[in-house]
């Protein structure tokens, strides 16, 4: 039975089916979306481009693509039953057994039914004097809405890199955020990575046990924390079981980013240097993303930041034999934590291979790609197959592919051309019922992304039936709402070290694209409040029509 019976279609196609809500992404965001919505009796139609559910974990299936966050917390929470039963077999999950798991959601859920696969959104327009969304996929249908949900996840855009005679390569190219389904066979080739981020990171190790001989391109070096990851054991999986209440209640209320860990009572300058050089051998030894939480001021403070990059740098050069790779590997020009930081399994010691080369591109610039090799000046690295490494256009670059007209034919892109502006990160205004999954202005990308995307997807069911349970036809944030928070976000990230790197936190990695700090930096449990206070009051900074009348609630300070 649908919620908002009040749907007219006028000005439509009379043919085109009508839903409450479309959500856009099957992706672990898309996902619960679906579960909730249906749960509250909406009619739901969920598109998505891949051939499966998954969302990032369908396309990043790269060699020693892994969760950077401990499988125990990146599952989903909202069903007990599910957390009781998934068994995960590894401290970090293998990105098949986190697609397994997504599947296994699909199924046991049975959302199936409502997902529409291999079909792209391209357009969605509002249509004020109907309040409805037309959304237009790539298969040429065209159906209409009450509601957009945008659950198209933030790292899903895979960047091509515009080199020179990339085209020409008579190889392989490869992108990691794009790998194929097949198997890919590297033994016996020559293997060429550009970049050094967390997929790099990730894949060199593998890649370079499979090939003949690795060369990677390295830009920028990057902070890499071993992950030390194992087998979990029954004893170790049945202790996060039983104590998942309140694991899932700390993760959500009491830490930063959504990972549970032991808080640090002092700053890193607080503690002399051989205490302070014992915690970071301890958090080194545990392994993980945690030792950015040695000390509570690590991403704050210049001076006590030097001290954790300073140690992960002679931790570099311990386990690099040659002295001349282990300098260009030790990062030297952003704080540690500015940039994600990444977690491996043996991606420094990979350096210590004799089938591995580091090449630096940051003094000695790719040039162009020939067909057999990558140019830098003055020297050709022949290579067989190319594997690009090379990041996304992240948080902004899958809703920047369709084109969303809001009120008065403004389009969202054009309104995001200096950056983008939400109002929580969950609505733009002139958008009006168009709702955001972890977009900009959230946490985001900065906390484990299960915490984040639950919390929206609760916000947003509860949102829709706060509305249907008023007669309530058309939401949309305010301006003056989201000019507010908008500065409040540039505030926050700006009192951090953050913005001191070049990163695509800040969209830094997109030539032409603004630089402003996208992520909110406050830290969820702080975020989460806030949303459930402006829910508490009436949405406040929202404005909500029912039939013709608008009331315009109050805007949040
Ligand atoms: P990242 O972290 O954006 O890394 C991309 C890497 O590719 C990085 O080292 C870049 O160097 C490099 N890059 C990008 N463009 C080029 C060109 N044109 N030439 C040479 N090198 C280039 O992407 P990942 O996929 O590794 O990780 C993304 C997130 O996924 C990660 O943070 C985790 O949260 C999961 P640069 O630093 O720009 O100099």
């Amino acid at each position: 039975m649908s919620a908002v019976q009040s749907i007219s279609g006028k000005g439509h196609a009379a043919n085109a089916e009508t839903y409450d809500v479309v959500v856009v992404g099957a992706g672990f965001a898309g996902m619960y979306m679906l579960h909730r919505l249906r749960g509250l009796g909406l009619s739901v139609r969920v598109f998505e481009q891949g051939g499966d559910v998954g969302g990032t974990w369908y396309w990043n299936r790269y060699p020693g693509a892994r969760c950077d966050v401990e499988s125990m917390q990146y599952s989903y929470s909202f069903s007990d039953e599910l957390q009781q039963e998934w068994d995960w077999s590894e401290r970090y999950a293998p990105q098949p057994e986190i697609l397994k798991y997504a599947n296994h959601v699909a199924d046991r859920f049975k959302l199936r039914p409502d997902i529409q696969l291999d079909t792209r959104v391209d357009r969605a327009a509002f249509d004020e004097s109907a309040n409805i969304w037309s959304v237009t996929t790539s298969d040429g249908k065209t159906v209409t809405a009450k509601f957009v949900v945008l659950a198209t996840g933030c790292l899903s855009n895979a960047k091509v890199p515009e080199i020179k005679g990339l085209s020409d390569f008579k190889g392989k190219v490869y992108h990691t955020g794009h790998w194929p389904h097949e198997p890919v066979d590297f033994a016996w080739l020559r293997v060429g990575v550009i970049g050094t981020g967390s997929s790099a990171i990730q894949s060199v190790p593998v890649i370079a046990a499979q090939a003949k001989h690795l060369t990677v391109f390295q830009r920028t070096a990057n902070f890499s924390i071993p992950a030390r990851n194992t087998a979990l054991t029954p004893e170790e999986r049945d202790s996060s079981r039983s104590n998942y209440p309140e694991i899932r209640r700390i993760a959500r209320e009491e830490m930063r980013n959504g990972i549970v860990q032991e808080l640090p009572d002092r700053g890193a300058l607080d503690d002399g240097a051989n205490a302070r050089r014992a915690k970071y051998e301890a958090r080194w030894a545990y392994g993980g993303l945690t030792f950015m939480g040695v000390y509570n001021n690590l991403v704050l403070d210049k001076a006590a930041n030097d001290t954790a990059a300073d140690f992960v740098r002679e931790k570099i050069a311990e386990i690099v034999s040659n002295p001349q790779t282990a300098k260009l590997l030790q990062p030297d020009n952003h704080p540690i934590g500015s940039k994600r930081i990444c977690v491996d399994t043996d991606y420094y010691a990979t350096f210590n291979r004799p089938n591995v080369t580091l090449v630096d591109i940051r003094s000695n610039p790719i040039e162009e790609i020939t067909s057999n090799a990558v140019r830098t000046v003055g020297r050709d690295h022949e290579v067989d197959a190319l594997v690009l490494a090379t990041g996304f256009d992240a948080m902004t670059g899958s809703v920047a592919k369709i084109d969303i007209c809001g009120r008065d034919g403004q389009t969202l892109n054009q309104k995001w051309a200096e950056g983008p502006k939400t109002y929580l990160g969950l609505m733009s205004a002139g958008f009006p019922n168009l709702f955001i999954i972890t977009g900009p202005g959230s946490p985001s990308v900065l906390s484990n992304m299960i915490v984040s995307i639950e919390q929206h997807v609760d916000w947003i069911a509860d949102c829709v039936a706060y509305m249907r349970d008023r007669g309530l036809e058309v939401m949309e944030a305010s301006k003056e709402a989201e000019d507010k928070w908008v500065a409040h976000v540039n505030e926050v990230a700006h009192s951090t070290l953050y913005p001191q790197a070049n990163s695509w936190y800040m969209g830094a990695n997109i030539p032409g694209k603004p630089q402003i700090f996208m992520p909110y930096i406050g830290g969820v449990g702080a975020y989460r409040q806030i949303c459930n206070n402006v829910a508490a009051k009436g949405y406040e900074g929202f404005a909500m029509a029912a039939a013709e009348q608008v009331q315009k609630m109050a805007v949040s300070s």
